[in-house]
Order: structure tokens, then sequence, then C-alpha cells
């Protein structure tokens, strides 16, 4: 076994935190800031162009002390060794993790089986640069010898969210191609993007790692028959790519193998975006942005790797978050970015964190008896404030929230910009204060709000407050930051699946998925026939029924 198998709840730490648990758990975060002027500076990081300030959660000295006990008890430092240097620690699939190998600069050496896969890495990232160089300066052109104006990526999953995101998020950094993303087996999602293609200038980008996902396989089909229909066959060659680890199936699907971008087995897909999957990044931003991306994440990497864990983020990160769901019972956690182009960050965090920690058997094949994983969601601020802020603030779940800002506007509009951010410190600062009952009568008395009145309104009016959240701002939205930012993300699943004891880089659920649905759609088809419950039996009849 490479990785340690302890279950988290017979350490030491574990049983030392439940008290201390019983010991703070009323503590209020005013409380905590007036015992220790140094609270902000003890409680926080600055690495690079980031300032973590996690002061505002309901932790002191001993909580810290105890949850980095329970990180070493679990032996998570052993387990980052055995993660970054090749290991099989994806156990239930057989394979190494190594996607921080894809940001690793090309003089590394980082072996699985005995051989060293920089070299094969760095000859993938010659080809996509080469190619990206081509299609972005226009002379690599489209069948009738215009050059390229429009990039669908097509793909699910692992092999869109990621390449969505991104490209979203560094919406700034982009050329002149316009990127597509069809992810969808709803046919409305690949027509409605079809009818405004042009079939001379558009790139279809193939992703999928294995080759055989229905929607992508599906749509692909659908995408090459409305090509084939508006140009020529012979012509698919010059207009469909792969990026794909199964070659028999991208050359049976008609895309020739030098058209293929390939990936590995150690890369799972919701960590692909550092390989070939980020193909339509590297188009929309070029390759050099790309590169930079990359560089962010592996500097990120770097600081997981070798920083005690005192000072260590995403440790620290993970750690909370096990404090709030298996101390606190808290349900969920929200991810508010405070930028308008990090408005897919929330759900591509949800894949990364869900489906790696989404799972109820340990490393010993034990049904764990504790929480693991943790429920994500979030919007950008500050229109998440005009939403579902009202239920962080006054409601009865006690949500730790996430805060990511910047200090410079990318078009440095200083105006937005002060209103922003004078948002964005303003919700944690009230989240972490609340509203006493003697400030809601003094505010409604300044008012002159009637004493009847004021008796009535106040216990609506009345914030606990106490509730806690993480600061992170960053300098500039740059594919640098964002690069880290992505990794810190990472690292943090990877420590909350060794402290849970789970494997996080398998996903069955998923699997089960790709196999239901081709029962009923036999079925649909009228080829096979079986037996459901009512109603399912229901349902069908209502659906076939046209
Ligand atoms: C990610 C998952 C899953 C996967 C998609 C697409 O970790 O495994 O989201 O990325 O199912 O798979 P293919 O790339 O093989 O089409």
């Amino acid at each position: 076994m490479a990785l340690p198998t302890i279950n988290p709840t017979t350490t030491k730490a574990w049983e030392a935190l439940q008290k201390h648990y019983e010991s703070i758990k009323k503590t209020h975060l005013k409380d905590l800031f007036n015992e220790s002027a140094s609270r902000a500076n003890d409680f926080s990081i600055a690495w690079e162009d980031f300032y973590v300030d996690y002061s505002k959660n309901r932790i002191d000295q001993t909580t810290k002390k105890l949850l980095l006990d329970l990180a070493r008890e679990v032996k998570l430092d052993e387990a980052i060794q055995h993660y970054f240097g090749g290991s099989t620690i994806n156990e239930t699939e057989g394979r190494a993790v190594l996607h921080t190998a894809l940001r690793a600069p090309s003089t590394h050496e980082i072996n699985v089986d005995c051989k060293n896969v920089v070299p094969e890495v760095t000859a993938v990232k010659k080809k996509i640069k080469n190619f990206c160089d081509q299609v972005i300066s226009g002379a690599l052109k489209g069948h009738t010898g215009k050059p390229f104006t429009d990039i669908v990526n097509i793909g699910i999953g692992g092999s869109d969210l990621g390449p969505a995101m991104i490209t979203e998020a560094l919406a700034f950094y982009k050329n002149h191609l316009k990127v597509h993303f069809i992810s969808n087996v709803d046919g409305d999602h690949v027509h409605q993007h079809l009818k405004d293609l042009d079939p001379e200038t558009t790139l279809f980008v193939v992703v999928s790692k294995t080759f055989s996902t229905q929607e992508t396989l599906s749509n692909a089909t659908t995408a090459r028959k409305w090509f084939i229909e508006h140009a020529s066959k012979d012509a698919v060659g010059k207009h469909f790519v792969a990026v794909s680890s199964n070659i028999p199936n991208v050359t049976n699907f008609g895309i020739e193998e030098q058209n293929i971008f390939p990936l590995w087995d150690w890369v799972g897909g919701r960590f692909s975006l550092w390989s070939a999957v980020g193909l339509s990044i590297s188009l929309s931003i070029g390759y050099e942005n790309f590169a930079s991306l990359l560089e962010g994440a592996h500097n990120m990497d770097e600081h997981f790797k070798t920083t005690p864990f005192e000072e260590n983020i995403p440790v620290i990160l993970g750690m909370l978050s096990i404090w709030y769901n298996n101390f606190f019972n808290a349900e969920s956690e929200a991810i508010i970015p405070y930028s308008q182009y990090l408005h897919r960050l929330p759900a591509y965090l949800q894949q990364g964190i869900m489906e790696s920690n989404g799972k109820s058997v340990d490393r010993n094949g034990k049904e764990v008896t504790y929480q693991t994983g943790t429920i994500i969601w979030g919007e950008p601020g500050t229109n998440a404030q005009h939403a579902f802020f009202q239920l962080i603030h006054q409601g009865t779940k006690l949500i730790p929230a996430e805060f990511i800002g910047f200090k410079y506007a990318l078009f440095e509009d200083q105006d937005h910009q002060d209103k922003l951010m004078a948002n964005f410190f303003a919700q944690t600062e009230a989240l972490m204060n609340g509203k006493t009952e003697s400030e809601v009568i003094e505010e409604l008395s300044s008012k002159n709000t009637s004493d009847e009145k004021i008796k009535q309104l106040t216990p609506f009016k009345i914030f606990e407050g106490n509730k806690p959240t993480t600061t992170v701002l960053i300098d500039k939205l740059t594919p640098k930051s964002l690069g880290a930012l992505v990794s810190m993300y990472e690292q943090r699943i990877f420590v909350q699946g060794i402290v849970w004891n789970i494997f996080s880089y398998d996903q069955w659920g998923v699997e089960l998925g790709k196999q239901l649905a081709t029962k009923i759609l036999s079925e649909i088809n009228k080829t096979e026939s079986y037996q459901h419950d009512s109603s399912t039996q229901n349902l069908l009849k209502r659906y076939l029924k046209k």
C-alpha cells in the first residue's frame, strides 16, 4: 500500500479535537479577536502574490496545533512524498496521480514504473505550442484556405469543466479565436452552437481521455455529420483534432494519428486541464500564457511539498475544512469569488472536490464511520450577496465561506474596483461581527422609529455573527496566479482525502452513470425490453407515447 491507512477517528489528535471542540464551540469570533491583538497576523499566510487570512475562523492556537497533529498522525507528510514521487496512490485503478508532473519544469525527473515521464510531457507541450502558434497566426488553415476563427471543444466532465472555467477566467488575455464548449448530450446544446458556426473556419477539438464517453462521441459524431454536410468528408482531417489516450478509438472515429494529442493514465480527468486537455485554453490565450498557468500551479505545488504545515496554505485550508465538516458538522461550504471572470470556478471545484472526496469506503475497504466530502457551492460576489447571502448571515446552517478577491482590476476601473472590494471586506466583517440587539435598537432609534416598532422589528434584525470565513486576497488575476489558485484547491483535496483515509482519485460513481443509461436506451430504441419498477415503467411509457 502506497498510502497510509489510518482511521482518523482512532488518533489521539481526533480525540483531543473532540474535547477541544466542546470548549470552543460557543466562543464568538469577536472574543477571539479581542483576546489577541496579533490574531490577524498569527492566522494568515503571505506567499508570492497571495495573502491568505484565515483569522476569521472559529479556531485558536490549540485548534491549529491539534489539527496539524491530526495531519501528522495520519502521516500526511509521507503521503505527499508518495503522491509527488509517482507511487500508485490511485490504488483502485492501479495508477499514479501525477497531474503535478504536467506542470513540472522540463529539467525535473519524475518516474512512473521506473520511467521518467517528463520528456514525454515536454514533447506533448511542444506539439501543443506548435499547433497553437500555427492556428493563432493563421498559418494553419481550413479546407478552403481560410484561417480558423472558431474553436469548438467537445468533451464532458474533466474534459470540459477545467478548460471552460479557465478560458472564461482568462478571457481578458484571449486572442481573436472564439472558443465554444459543447458537453451535454442534450442535442439542443450542440445544435445551438452549430447553427452559428462556419464550417470553413471552425476547428473541432474532441477531448476524451477514454474516447468512449457517450456524450462526447455523440456530440463529435453530430458535429462531424454537420461538417461533412456543409464541407466534405475529405476535409475532416483539417478540421478535427483529438485529445485522448485511446489512439485506436480516435483513429476509428476518423481522426488521423498526427492530429491526436496524447495524455496518460496517470492524469485523472478532473485534474487534466494542465495536459493537452487544455488545448482549447492554449488556443484561446496562446501557449505562453498557458505555460504561465502551469508555472503558477507548479509554484503552488512546490509550496505545498516543501513548506512546514504551520505555513502551508493547502494544508491549513484542508484542515479547516475537516474542522468544520467533522467537528462542527457543517453540511456545506461556499466559495465566493469577487471576480466575474471566475464565475465558473465554483462549478469547476464542485467536480474536483465532490468527485474526489465523495467516498464512503476507506482505504482499508471498510465503510467510514465519519463524514467525508464537502458540498461546495457558490457564485461570484457581489451578485451572490443579492441572492443567497441571506441564508449565510441569518439562516440556521453553519456555512464556512471562502472569499477570493484581487487587489487590482484588469481594466483598471478603480471606481468599480473599490466598490467591489468594499463589499468583499464588508461581508466577511459582517459575517463575523453580526449585529447585536443594542446595535439594532440604536440603529432603529436613530431613524425615529417608534418604541413599539423597535420592539417588533428587533428580533428580525439581529445577526448572530460568528460565521467563519477565509479570505484569499491575490494581487491580480493572471494566468500564473490562476494556476496557483487552482493548484491550491487540488492540493487541499489531497490533504482532506488523506485525513479521511479515502481514495480521492477514482470515481466509480461516475463510471456507474456511464453504464446506467445504456440499458434504457436500448429499450427506447426497441432492441431490448426490461422489467422496471412501476414508476420507471410509467415514465418510460409516457415518454414513448408520441
Ligand atoms: C473526471 C471524471 C469524468 C471524466 C468524464 C470524461 O475525473 O473521470 O468527469 O473526465 O467522464 O471522460 P473522458 O475524458 O474519458 O471522455
